[in-house]
């Protein structure tokens, strides 16, 4: 059992709980193991073998829900689960997904309408029953009928990390394998998409049939949809498909660069090559019948006299007339990166002290961080009020007063309320030294009133950074609606800084508007959000996704050292 089936599992023990009525300490604590176990960086299943009692010192595990864990383990099944899902279908839980159904409504709709299922919501939805609910009305209606709606032409694509997940462990055992000389995970997982539609590993061997022989008997395999010598492809317990491609090594850069793509990308290198009378294919590059290059990637980019280009620009935006004219970025990397300007800790709905954190960011080896805990609008992370920033501020002196290299910053994620003013006064928000500006409610209003709403919020002096900017959560809440362009614009008018959230299911700057952002001149900050120590190492997927927005060091404000980054914020 991997780490985030566990998760997922619990995650819906606390969506069903949730919707039962049930205390929402024992909802919460569901959905905190949850949290504790998907970012673990060790296999929890490894963790059992060496020691039982190990689960028990993980952050909101105890004694339950170890037993909980280990019987799962054990048996592949949680008898609660099995328990609570005789009350109440399963499949309820599908209905959270809408926008505006969350635990109290689908309850309410199923007990009222005997919904089950979301095609049966859309049923009643456009019958006129929804709306005649308690507390609901016509314009919820049409809100869950758009949501359905956008649900069912929502693909079936994985987030980026969670692939990585998955894969790890299959990639792990085929790298030990003598007979396997290299191994790259290529297609968009390589380009790092923040989603992925399945995974394509290409290995160079000069025995496929050992190779391939292991990767079909991996004991997490459910389907096999295509086994060679050269080519196998497989479905995982968790459904993610793998595909597997085996060359010899005299191939493999060709290969490898084939199966990265993107498509549109490999088109228009293969019409180079055409143009030069080379046949570029996963193969090798062809003059003739005669091979003239392949064993690596370079040699195949520099067939057609460009320089190597990296994966992440592989998306036919611009890059091969960059690369030509010689003016591909020098992209950010994760060893640039400084500080981490966007955390919590349990002051809020963070699960580690900060001191904790602190600790944390000290052993990342970073220069700076800023503690940005919530504001009192958002009441179920029991959001900070003046007082309580007031306290904090006291605490992170006392930690300044410890000799220590690591400058922590003061701040806070602060509200932005319906009409774009701050959750905080603004005696309160000038003791801060950072400030993030984040949209939490009322994501159901116009477009217009939406991007005014945040760009009056980007004109408070006191505002550094736009966190989180379009609120989306991958294969779960979709952008509001909001104009970029304007924000963009106010952001660069304010010198107010956009954040690239790290947190794998958000990625929020997406790379387009990375990229707009940094074409204006708008300078970005990438943070993790993190809520939990494990969550600060999260920054690698906010690094990519700059990357794959063009950035440079230089676009990203936190490759600076504290003193050019408060430079920079001051407005
Ligand atoms: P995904 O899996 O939907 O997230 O996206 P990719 O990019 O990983 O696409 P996938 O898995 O279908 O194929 C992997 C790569 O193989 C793709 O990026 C480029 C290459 N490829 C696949 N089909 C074609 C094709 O018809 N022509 C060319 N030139 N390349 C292809
Ligand atoms: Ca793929
Ligand atoms: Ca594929
Ligand atoms: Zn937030």
């Amino acid at each position: 059992m991997e780490n985030i089936e566990i998760a997922k599992t619990f995650d819906e023990v606390a969506d069903l709980l949730e919707i039962q009525g049930a205390n929402p300490f024992r909802v919460r604590a569901y959905r905190n193991a949850a949290r504790t176990i998907g970012t673990l960086g060790t296999a929890v299943q490894s963790m059992l073998e060496r020691d039982g009692k190990a689960l028990e010192e993980l952050p909101g595990i105890g004694a339950d829900l170890a037993g909980k864990i280990v019987s799962l383990c054990r048996t592949g099944r949680l008898p609660l689960l099995a328990q609570l899902t005789r009350k109440i279908p399963e499949s309820l839980v599908a209905l959270l997904r809408i926008p505006g159904v969350g635990p109290k409504r689908a309850k309410l709709i199923y007990t009222k309408l005997g919904v089950k299922t979301l095609s049966q919501l859309e049923k009643a939805a456009r019958a006129g029953r929804v709306s005649e609910l308690r507390g609901m009305g016509p314009a919820l209606e049409r809100t869950i009928l758009r949501g359905i709606e956008q649900d069912r032409t929502r693909s079936t694509r994985v987030p980026l990390a969670e692939a990585e997940a998955y894969i790890r462990p299959l990639v792990d055992i085929l790298r030990e394998m003598p007979e396997v000389e290299q191994l790259d995970v290529a297609g968009s997982f390589r380009r790092r998409s923040e989603t992925v539609g399945d995974v394509d590993v290409v290995v160079a061997s000069s025995d496929p049939a050992a190779v391939a022989g292991r990767f079909l008997s991996y004991p997490d395999v459910k389907q096999v949809l295509a086994r060679g010598d050269t080519k196998c492809s497989v479905v995982l317990r968790s459904g993610l498909q793998v595909d597997l491609r085996i060359v010899p090594a005299a191939s493999y850069g060709s290969a490898l660069y084939y199966f990265t793509g993107s498509k549109a990308h490999n088109i228009a290198i293969r019409l180079l090559g055409v143009k030069r009378h080379l046949k570029i294919n996963e193969y090798g590059v062809f003059r003739g019948r005669r091979q003239i290059g392949g064993r690596t990637e370079a040699e195949v980019f520099r067939a057609v006299g460009l320089p190597w280009i990296p994966p992440e620009l592989r998306e036919q935006r611009g890059e091969i007339e960059a690369a030509r004219a010689g003016e591909l970025p020098s992209l950010v990397e994760i060893g640039d990166i400084r500080g981490d300007l966007q955390m919590h800790t349990d002051a809020t709905d963070g699960r580690n002290t900060l001191a904790e954190m602190v600790a944390a960011c000290e052993a990342r080896g970073y220069e700076y961080i800023a503690i940005t805990d919530h504001t009192k609008a958002v009441r179920v992370a029991g959001g900070l009020t003046k007082a309580g920033f007031a306290k904090q501020s006291r605490a992170i002196d006392a930690i300044r007063q410890r000799a220590s290299k690591l400058v922590v910053l003061k701040g806070a994620e602060v509200d932005i309320l319906d009409d774009g003013s701050l959750d905080l006064d603004d005696e309160a928000l000038f003791d801060l030294d950072v400030v993030v500006g984040s949209v939490h409610s009322r994501f159901n209003i116009s477009k217009a009133e939406m991007t005014k709403r945040i760009v009056r919020a980007l004109q408070h002096p006191k505002v550094h950074i736009l966190g989180h900017p379009t609120g989306r959560l991958l294969g779960r809440r979709e952008p509001y609606p909001l104009d970029m362009t304007e924000v963009v614009k106010a952001a660069r008018d304010y010198g107010v800084l956009l954040e690239v959230n790290a947190q794998p299911d958000r990625l929020d700057l997406s790379d387009l508007h990375i990229r707009m952002a940094k074409q204006a001149g708008v300078k970005l900050v990438i943070s993790t959000d993190a809520h939990r120590v494990q969550e600060l190492d999260c920054m690698r997927y906010g690094v990519d996704q700059a990357r794959r927005g063009w950035c440079e060091a230089m676009d990203v404000a936190n490759t600076r050292h504290v003193a050019a980054f408060r430079k920079l914020i001051e407005k």
